[in-house]
């Protein structure tokens, strides 16, 4: 996947007029939005099917999958039958729940993002012990798509160096959670980016804003 301007929008509204108000807002700018359960559970998952009609956006479904792996598979398979282009997973689920996303998403020439690291202060309890070894079991499964916070660097700078330069990392935390996009993007790919942007009384200028922070 390629992210215009290096911002993905995380479209965590629950209000019809505010998410088109939002997107129309926003979609000049950039090309991937992030859906996960506020939206998918207010207006139903109808809505990445109309959202992928209306606009000219790659979409990725937020529904951090973590079950068993015939579990898994219904709910990647479903997800991306709604229209979405890749659907973010869980890893501390083990090898067996992930490679059940992994081979869903294949049948449909479609994505997964594995879920390494958490961008919040909680997930430095049960998390981040294994959460390197997650990044180890992607790389072992041949997944090249990964999910690690802007919110601690160090980290996500590790992970980095797990799954390698050619891997895509999409990283959240950037803004309210007090990452910085300019130095998230010296090793993710593109920043994942939601009340900054929605909450802002002006989205577009908001998404300029951090934008025009990134540029060297
Ligand atoms: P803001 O904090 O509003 O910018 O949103 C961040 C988005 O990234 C939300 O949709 C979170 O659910 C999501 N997220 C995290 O914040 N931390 C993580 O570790 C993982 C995710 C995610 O998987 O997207």
């Amino acid at each position: 996947m390629k992210f215009k301007n290096k911002i993905i929008l995380a479209l965590d509204t629950e209000e019809e007029k505010e998410t088109y108000n939002v997107l129309n807002d926003v979609t000049e700018h950039l090309n991937t939005i992030k859906i996960g359960y506020p939206l998918t559970l207010s207006l139903g998952p109808q809505i990445i099917k109309k959202i992928k009609e209306e606009y000219d956006v790659q979409i990725i479904a937020d529904f951090k999958v973590a079950d068993i792996d015939a579990t898994n598979e219904k709910i990647v398979t479903t997800t991306l039958n709604w229209g979405a282009d890749a659907i973010i997973v869980h890893g501390f689920t083990g090898e067996d729940s992930v490679q059940a996303c992994q081979k869903a998403a294949q049948k449909q020439n479609k994505e997964i993002f594995l879920l390494t690291e958490m961008s919040h202060p909680g997930a430095d309890k049960f998390l981040k012990p294994v959460s390197l070894e997650i990044a180890k079991m992607g790389v072992e499964l041949g997944i090249t798509n990964y999910v690690a916070p802007a919110t601690k660097l160090d980290r996500l700078k590790k992970i980095r160096e797990i799954v390698g330069k050619d891997s895509t990392i999409i990283s959240p935390g950037v803004g309210t959670q007090g990452g910085s996009a300019k130095q998230t993007l010296k090793y993710a790919n593109a920043a994942i980016i939601g009340r900054s942007i929605y909450n802002s009384p002006k989205p577009r200028e908001a998404l300029e804003d951090i934008i025009n922070s990134i540029k060297d």
